[in-house]
């Protein structure tokens, strides 16, 4: 099982500024945490961890997944506010490569134009409030649904 995990702008500052909003890891800490998780859930899940400022680079490795990787797992950051063209190149792909979003800190506890989300009616599901937890969180959920589904 392939899963490509992606995140948006600025993920990589993590760690420098606002702990109290995003915690302390570093996107390092997150991408090991989130390795160690899939070697426990066992050897045949792949991680591909990538990170990307630019929206266009993230529509084209999403548009790439399809035959490539069985599940996404996206913090688009900003861009999940912004981007139609995210949400539709996850809608291009759910059919065969279905996207778990997710968010560090709670968006709707934040200012109001957080809480709308563009890409996660292209998701099958969100976590969101639980720190770096919360991706360890979505591959867990994404592994079940798609062992589920095998
Ligand atoms: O809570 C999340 O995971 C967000 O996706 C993070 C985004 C924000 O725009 C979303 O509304 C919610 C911000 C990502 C950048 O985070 C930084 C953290 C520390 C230092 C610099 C950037």
């Amino acid at each position: 099982m392939k899963i490509l995990i992606l995140n948006g702008p600025n993920l990589n500052l993590l760690g420098t500024r606002e702990p109290e909003i995003y915690g302390a890891e570093t996107l390092a800490d997150i991408e090991t945490h989130i390795t160690n998780c899939a070697k426990e859930l066992g050897d045949s899940i792949a991680i591909d961890f990538r990170q990307s400022n630019s929206e266009a680079e993230l529509i084209t490795w999403i548009g790439e997944s399809r035959g490539r990787f069985d599940g996404i797992i996206i913090n688009p950051a900003a861009l999940t506010h912004t981007s139609l063209g995210l949400c539709d190149a996850l809608k291009a792909v759910a059919d065969v490569v279905p996207a778990v979003e997710v968010h560090l800190s709670n968006t709707h506890t934040r200012e109001e134009i957080r809480h709308k989300s563009l890409t996660a009616a292209a998701c099958i599901g969100q976590i969101m409030g639980f720190r770096g937890l919360g991706y360890v969180l979505a591959l867990r959920a994404l592994v079940n649904k798609l062992s589920d589904n095998a």
